[in-house]
């Protein structure tokens, strides 16, 4: 077989999921409630009235689950861990049978010789901390996630190498905070801003402990993972260049900004005025330099255009109210294809993507923690003939091959998902997996694309 196109040597290829979205065993050993688990059950929140209860069974089914990492080939593996499953009123007692837990699992994909990478914070909030401390709203929240971090390092960072402390922090603001989609449900203009502040500060608070008491001896890598679409500018214009650039700061920069700056980006800060908290010197110290790799999840690409001068320019969907603060329409060509999620799948807004981040942060060494698309699949005589999927895979790929020969520093690759699992307000009817799980017995069934994958990795390349 010829390869068209190499991967760098020691290029991490790997999978991600989440303990929400898979595990199930929703109060099993102890677990108390997260903020998913309340949410679920308030009609009209989520499709279906879908819910996390026992999603994968992953919590039971978790040696057959890394099994078939193992005979997919992967080097590495994304989770989460559940915070209410170790800590199951967010604070204070422990719950010795979470920590069994993840120390099973861990234990066995370093059986399997799968590394793992681990994210501390996947949205399951102890609900016990929204009532107490208003969630990520709350003053005392960044405290109470610094002392679940340490615990974690302290139980698993003997043989966990890899550290993700939060994920995508402007889902869990905007989407959370500000549309009111995800739980907590709370819809605000400003909240968001609020959320995301204290979300940055919990980051920057963890990498702390970690590097003070565990990584001279652990010799682990900490990081943050952030989300972002690409953002083009509609026409040449230099107004639309400029909003282009505004919405990939109020997106990302949002966020990397102060961990590789030290503040927010000028933009916000002047649009935002009172509305954006702002951070004392000795917080931007704590937060600048905050994360050994630029973690990044990456689904899609939409044209931006300045809302002041072109209104009539199609926008579909911003980010809600809250583009206002941004003056940019969002629209897409009509010829882009799209995800069963009615994202559209354009490759090279992921090359420009990466590039952007090589220019602007200098540089840094880039894992994509996520990547990857649903479709309506069909399990047809035990087989899912997924080709969208792999035309997917192989579009993103070629493109991100291209970012690494241009001079990213891109290190790894996660698809997103190892499984199909619950998709959080679209409950279990969107399908991101690259193993198909049978609804009523959770048979696993790899897809085509899990095939196909695990010959680009096998290859190590396209
Ligand atoms: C990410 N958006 O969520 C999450 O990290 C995963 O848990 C999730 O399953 C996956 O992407 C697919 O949705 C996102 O609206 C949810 O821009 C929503 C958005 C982006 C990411």
């Amino acid at each position: 077989m010829t390869i068209d196109k190499p991967f760098p040597v020691d290029f991490l290829w790997g999978s991600a999921t989440s303990s929400y979205q898979i595990e199930g065993g929703y109060l099993s050993d102890g677990k108390g409630p997260s903020i998913w688990d309340v949410f679920c059950m308030i009609p009209g929140k989520v499709y279906n009235q879908d819910h996390g209860n026992i999603a994968c069974d992953h919590y039971h089914r978790f040696r057959e689950d890394v099994a078939l990492m193992k005979q997919l080939g992967l080097k590495a593996y994304r989770f989460s861990i559940s915070w209410p499953r170790v800590l199951p009123a967010g604070r204070g007692a422990v719950n010795q049978a979470g920590l069994d837990f993840y120390n099973a699992l861990i234990d066995e994909l370093l059986q399997a010789g799968i590394e793992p990478w681990v994210t501390l914070y996947h949205w399951d909030l102890p609900a016990a901390l929204e009532f107490e401390l208003h969630g990520w709203l709350g003053e005392g929240i960044s405290d109470a996630f610094a002392e679940y971090a340490d615990l974690c390092f302290q139980h698993f960072g003997d043989r966990v190498k890899n550290w993700i402390t939060i994920n995508e922090a402007w889902v869990v603001a905007i989407l959370g905070y500000g549309h009111g989609v995800f739980a907590p449900g709370i819809q605000s203009k400003d909240l968001p801003y609020l959320a995301g502040h204290n979300l940055l500060k919990a980051h920057a608070k963890a990498v702390d402990v970690y590097r003070k008491k565990y990584q001279s001896q652990q010799q682990g890598k900490i990081g943050i993972t952030n989300n972002c679409d690409w953002r083009e500018p509609l026409t040449d214009s230099p107004a639309d260049r400029d909003a282009a650039e505004r919405a990939l700061e109020f997106f990302l920069a949002w966020f990397a900004d102060p961990i590789y700056n030290g503040d927010y980006p000028a933009c916000m800060r002047e649009r935002l005025g009172e509305r954006l908290p702002s951070f004392s010197a000795a917080e931007k110290e704590l937060i600048k330099g905050s994360s050994d790799f630029f973690g990044l999840n990456h689904y899609t690409t939409m044209y931006a255009s300045d809302a002041t001068q072109n209104s009539e320019a199609g926008s579909v969907y911003g980010n809600g109210g809250l583009s206002e603060d941004q003056d940019v329409n969002l629209s897409v060509a009509p010829d882009w294809p799209q995800t069963a999620m009615q994202w559209a799948i354009v490759p090279w807004g992921c090359r420009k993507l990466l590039q952007w981040i090589e220019a602007r942060y200098n540089n840094p060494p880039i894992y994509i923690t996520e990547n990857g698309c649903a479709f309506d699949d069909q399990l047809i005589d035990g087989k899912v003939a997924d080709l969208e999927r792999i035309a997917f895979f192989e579009g993103y790929l070629s493109a991100i091959h291209e970012a690494i020969s241009s001079g990213v520093n891109l290190q790894g690759y996660f698809i997103w998902s190892l499984l199909d699992n619950f998709e959080w307000a679209s409950g279990y009817s969107k399908k991101f997996g690259i193993t198909y799980v049978e609804e009523g017995t959770l048979q696993r069934v790899p897809k085509d694309s899990a095939k196909w994958y695990g010959e680009v990795i096998s290859r190590n390349g396209l």
